[in-house]
């Protein structure tokens, strides 16, 4: 069986667990975070040098990081990864998207604000370059929103999980996503896709 090792409140670590729900996949979730210092162990370090989560371990002991690489991996075969070449290059599109203008601006503005260990780094000038830098990543998926239903062709795919992630709980990170109808109406279409489980989740 496959093991995802990762941290429950981490929405990069929630993709591959709402992916392997959507697949109907059993999988083994081992919890190890940076915040007890699991992540920081000789044994965790062997498996992953870079000391993040989530990680994927198959069943015959290979490895792989970075969540996006994860999915795109898991979804191999599936409805959640466009057969389509263009569909699936914007598939990639959205995921590099996601890791360079999205995800450090959303989910990290979540983490200054709501976890204890990280109100030294929320300065002023962060919490302004955050915010801005957000909202310019929530108007480009308005803008494509407001005029496709998912972001990767017609169906949901895992470009739709990854930014599906931090967006859900950008509200936490103080973003106002009333500002962003066509995001807000997205959101509600990937929690009725099939199988569809909250971040709390696990298997
Ligand atoms: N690009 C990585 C980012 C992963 C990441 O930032 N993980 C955080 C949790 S959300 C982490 O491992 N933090 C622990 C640390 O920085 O020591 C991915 O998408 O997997």
């Amino acid at each position: 069986m496959k093991t995802i090792y990762g941290m429950v409140e981490s929405g990069n670590c929630y993709k591959p667990r709402l992916l392997m729900a959507k697949l109907g996949q059993p999988f083994r979730h081992v919890a190890v975070s940076s915040r007890d210092g699991s992540t920081r162990t000789a044994d965790y370090l062997a498996k992953n040098p870079n000391g993040m989560v989530p990680l994927l371990e198959l069943e015959d002991g290979r490895l792989l990081a970075e969540s996006n690489a994860i999915l795109l991996y898991l979804a191999e075969g599936s409805r959640l990864l466009p057969q389509d070449p263009y569909d699936r290059g914007l598939a990639y599109q959205w995921l590099f998207f996601e890791q360079y203008s999205h995800e450090p601006y959303i989910a990290v503005r979540k983490a200054l604000i709501t976890f204890p260990e990280r109100a030294r780094d929320a300065t002023p000038e962060r919490l302004a370059l955050t915010l801005e830098r957000g909202n310019r990543a929530l108007g480009v998926m308005e803008k494509h929103l407001a005029e496709n239903s998912f972001f990767a062709g017609d169906a949901m795919s895992v470009a739709d999980i990854a930014l599906y992630a931090y967006t859900h709980e950008a509200g936490k990170g103080g973003f106002d996503l009333s500002a962003y109808p066509s995001v807000g109406a997205w959101l509600d279409r990937v929690r009725a896709d099939p199988g569809h489980v909250t971040i709390d989740w696990l298997p």
